[in-house]
């Protein structure tokens, strides 16, 4: 890229009147850090960030500013931190397209490099909450749902946590979420600065329980660590939400229109549509930011939310993915124009789905289902079906299989659900096989557990259901077992790898 860069400098420079871009709704040199990010990725910087500066914007209370974590790479560090941590957010609509400039993160850290500032930053009496976007697999969750004690990334933080709780000093790099986060509680604990509330913001099923459960069994696992369980018990939340936006991977074509529309380059630019829905537990356990003034639903029980939008929208997406890639389809968009797989995805929801659910106050389910496909059309996000389709060995469970677990548990065969399974199952096979080609370019399995699913794939091919249904990690030690469900999903992938749907 070339051109004038964005930066606070730049911004100064840009004449907000002649100016088609909306300007950061807070002035970035009044806001403070008072709220630690973990997982600092395109998703969070279109939703949760964009909603802490509108309410900052609201309230006029400045002290909200986001200190962003990456997790694996410097790489947005490198794109945010020349930028003053500015960066723009390209809305694309069906008919119209926006930018918007954003001023609520304020600063950005590498864990490889920045571990002591992140822990300080957690452990300030000025930081308040520490909000997570660290995607399924993030977590390092073992095939029983628990913390995976033999990750070596997790291992190594346990270790240093070790060390921290009994007063030592650890100098390693944390290396996990989990373990940065535990590493964060215990320097807050010892700093005696005050409560926290520790938000989960992805795509899980009971995500807060489901954090503080990780957030405790990992504790378990480190000696000395009563005291610091003690003080989380007492004085930590986690409280549960239901986040919503499509937000694409950012591609040079983006790039290129925000730096028409800017006059200057950004290289930490993210796209989204213009859909955007975050529901949060009410149950904090100190100040927030007062995200209702921004658009946010607070609830006492969210779980009705999350368990429409997961096994609606997730769900969906996951099948239009699998099934759109096995037919070349490159976007979303393009797969749920395909008359077959809008009636696959409408069978999944109407038959399969929506049994399984209690709308939400005021929520009519089958208009939720047809919103969501309407979004899913829009042509201009160019959200692809391969992006969807990663990581599906994380993202079954907690979008697919609880559908699937409450039809067995009411007598029912999910046919329609089964479907899903087995496109996920002819994707890990025509994708370890070598044999998936979209666009031209021939896709790869991108799963944390492509290996196990590689070996599970190959072989003859009137077995594979039975095979890929044996991964624990996935199906657990029950689905296996239900003869309903393994001749639904063995019928479907006959369809599949035969037929190719
Ligand atoms: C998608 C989600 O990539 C995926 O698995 O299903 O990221 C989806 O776009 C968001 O959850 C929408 O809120």
């Amino acid at each position: 890229m070339t051109g004038n860069r964005l930066s606070r400098t730049t911004l100064a420079g840009l004449d907000p009147a002649g100016s088609p871009v909306r300007l950061p709704a807070v002035d970035p040199a009044d806001v403070t850090v008072g709220l630690v990010h973990l997982g600092l990725g395109a998703f969070h910087r279109a939703h949760q960030a964009v909603f802490t500066e509108d309410a900052a914007a609201a309230t006029g209370e400045n002290g909200w500013g986001i200190l962003g974590v990456t997790q694996r790479s410097a790489r947005v560090v490198e794109q945010l931190a020349p930028q003053d941590g500015l960066y723009g957010v390209l809305t694309k609509g069906t008919d119209e397209t926006s930018l918007r400039l954003v001023g609520s993160l304020r600063d950005v850290a590498f864990p490889g490099t920045d571990t002591a500032r992140v822990l300080t930053t957690m452990a300030a009496p000025t930081t308040h909450v520490v909000t997570l976007t660290v995607t399924e697999k993030g977590y390092r969750r073992g095939a029983d749902g628990g913390p995976d004690l033999t990750d070596p990334d997790l291992a190594t933080d346990l270790g240093a946590l070790a060390v921290e709780v009994r007063g030592g000093r650890a100098d390693a790099p944390a290396r996990s979420p989990l373990g940065l986060l535990l590493r964060g509680l215990a320097a807050r604990e010892r700093a005696d600065a005050g409560p926290l509330t520790v938000v989960c913001c992805d795509n899980l099923a009971n995500n807060g329980a489901v954090l503080a459960a990780l957030v405790g069994a990992a504790l378990d696992a480190v000696p000395d660590g009563a005291r610091l369980r003690e003080w989380i018990d007492a004085s930590v939340r986690f409280p549960g939400t239901m986040v919503d936006r499509i937000v694409p991977a950012t591609a040079d074509a983006h790039r290129a229109e925000a730096a028409a529309l800017l006059g200057l380059t950004d290289a930490g630019l993210v796209v989204g549509e213009p859909f955007t829905q975050w529901v949060i537990e009410d149950d904090f356990a100190g100040p927030r930011p007062a995200w209702e003034c921004a658009g946010a639903t607070l609830t006492s029980d969210v779980a009705p939310y999350e368990r429409a939008k997961l096994r609606v929208l997730n769900a969906s997406h996951s099948t239009l993915a699998y099934l759109g890639a096995l037919r070349g389809h490159a976007t979303i968009a393009q797969a749920v124009a395909d008359p077959d797989l809008a009636a696959a995805v409408r069978a999944l929801v109407d038959e399969d789905v929506l049994p399984t659910l209690i709308a939400p106050d005021g929520m009519d389910l089958a208009r939720y289902r047809d919103d969501v496909l309407a979004r899913f059309a829009n042509p201009n996000t160019g959200h692809t079906t391969v992006q969807v389709a990663m990581d599906g060995s994380q993202k079954l469970s907690p979008r697919l299989l609880g559908t699937v677990r409450d039809r067995l548990a009411e007598g029912a065969a999910p046919t329609a659900a089964a479907l899903t399974v087995a496109a996920w199952i002819a994707y890990v096979r025509a994708t370890t096989q070598g044999e998936l080609v979209v666009d031209g370019r021939r896709i790869a399995l991108d799963d944390p557990l492509a290996p196990a699913l590689a070996a599970a794939a190959a072989g003859p091919l009137d077995t594979l259901a039975d095979r890929m249904l044996d991964v624990g990690a996935v199906f657990g030690d029950d689905l296996p077992d239900s003869a309903a469900f393994r001749s639904a999903v063995r019928a479907a992938v006959a369809s599949l790898v035969t037929a190719r749907v």
